[in-house]
């Protein structure tokens, strides 16, 4: 039979955790998609072609998924590989546009997107491996994590080019979201039959389909709601200072560095 060879670990009920979770993926590039059609809007400013690619390559992560591909055993465990390749390219996309709202210092931007990447290809190297490799691939990939987060919690604040307040909103919800949501991953891999065994197979395609929508869905959904900043008739964000405050009342104005 053909799916039993392409896919040794699809059973029908992940099959069809991964089919709602292409569905709401799909939920996520309608909600770009109106952005991207909205002609009062500067899409350029906005980067919403950027801003797709988080639940569009998703969709088809999820996609191929459900169909048992990428799927495969190692070592006894389940692992989802493209789910792997759609953190690698979709979790750089949040944390740099967190930072391109607020306009940060590209050097610190790309400093979160490598801390990022680094965090995910560890996790990959935790989940396919055993013994003490896993174990300080976990490390790794978490202490890249918990830096990542210093540097969006601190230096982002601190190297913010444009703080309106509209802007420094959008910044404090998407970034935050990100903060709170994203450190239930580590919590569920250890719970996981990966980790602990404390969760099945099923259970935890079940959780990370559901926070992997948490975490596209709703991030698409805030900038949409927030999308007056990209209005067409705006000034360009460079320019407007006008009513500049630092994102955060603790830490100095960027102009002051
Ligand atoms: C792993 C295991 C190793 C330790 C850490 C992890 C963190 C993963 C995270 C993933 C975030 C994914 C998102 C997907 C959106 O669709 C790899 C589970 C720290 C934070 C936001």
């Amino acid at each position: 039979m053909i799916p039993d060879v392409l896919t040794p670990s699809i059973n029908g009920f992940s099959s069809l955790v991964y089919g709602v979770g292409t569905l709401g993926m799909l939920l996520g590039i309608a909600v770009v998609g109106w952005l991207l059609r909205d002609e009062t809007l500067d899409s350029e400013a906005g980067q919403f072609r950027v801003l797709l690619v988080i639940p569009a390559f998703a969709a088809l992560s999820y996609a191929s998924m459900t169909f048992g591909l990428g799927l495969f055993t190692l070592n006894g465990y389940d692992v989802g590989g493209m789910r792997y390749l759609d953190w690698l390219v979709t979790t750089p996309v949040l944390v740099g546009y967190v930072g391109h709202v607020v306009d940060v210092d590209r050097s610190v931007v790309y400093g979160a997107v490598g801390l990022d990447a680094t965090m995910i290809l560890t996790g990959f190297i935790a989940t396919t491996t055993t013994g003490m490799l896993r174990w300080g691939a976990f490390t790794v990939s978490s202490l890249a994590f918990l830096v990542m987060l210093y540097v969006m919690f601190v230096q982002y604040p601190r190297r913010a080019n444009t703080t309106t307040p509209e802007r420094r909103r959008l910044f404090l919800r998407l970034r935050n979201q990100v903060g709170v949501l994203w450190l239930l991953y580590p919590v569920i891999w250890l719970a996981s039959p990966v980790g602990f065994g404390l969760v099945s197979t099923l259970g935890t395609a079940m959780l990370v389909t559901f926070m992997d929508v948490a975490a596209k869905v709703p991030y698409a959904w805030v900038v949409h709601e927030h999308r007056g900043i990209f209005r067409n008739d705006r000034t360009s964000p460079g320019i407007d200072r006008s009513d500049s405050e630092p994102v955060e009342s603790e830490v100095p104005a960027a102009t002051a560095d």
